[in-house]
């Protein structure tokens, strides 16, 4: 019996709500628009993250090449070198270190620009070059006549393989 009752109220429920939905006026001003606003799709700007191209530190080609030093200790003397022959390979880093056993001298090479001070005995010079060209180079003593004299010398520079 209690099922038919609540089937009676709700259907009687029912029609009441029929009869006041068509009584009511039409107002479609009642309906809000529903403007449901689409919540503002949160813009995930995608963050380009700029895959900066790692700065590759690049190793100077040219410093791969270990420059090569080489030493020569030379004495001079009236009117010649103890060495008169000298070899080195392009590229190389050349330093002579230069002593007279007599007279003041010096070592110079023209083609290089290098040239010791002119010293003499017990006060011995440097001087150092890059042997950057290749060929015979003649190395000789400026002072006076000592050149003409036969103070020479060649220093050979190989070209690097
Ligand atoms: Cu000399």
């Amino acid at each position: 019996m209690n099922n038919n009752i609540l089937w009676i109220i709700v259907i009687i429920i029912l029609v009441a709500a029929g009869l006041w939905f068509l009584t009511s006026p039409s107002d479609t001003t009642t309906r809000v628009p529903s403007t449901t606003q689409t919540p503002t799709t949160t813009q995930t700007a995608p963050v380009t993250t700029q895959t900066t191209a790692p700065t590759t530190t690049r190793t100077p080609s040219s410093q791969t090449q270990t420059s090569n030093k080489v030493v020569f200790n030379i004495k001079g003397s009236n009117y010649s070198f103890d060495q008169d022959e000298l070899s080195v390979t392009e590229g190389d880093t050349v330093t002579i270190n230069f002593e007279s056993t007599d007279n003041a001298h010096d070592w110079t090479i023209d083609e290089f620009n290098a040239s010791t001070k002119q010293v003499n005995v017990g006060v011995p010079s440097s001087v150092t070059f890059v042997a950057d060209k290749v060929g015979e180079f003649e190395y000789y003593c400026s002072v006076d006549n000592h050149r003409a004299m036969g103070m020479v010398g060649t220093l050979t520079v190989v070209a690097k393989r």
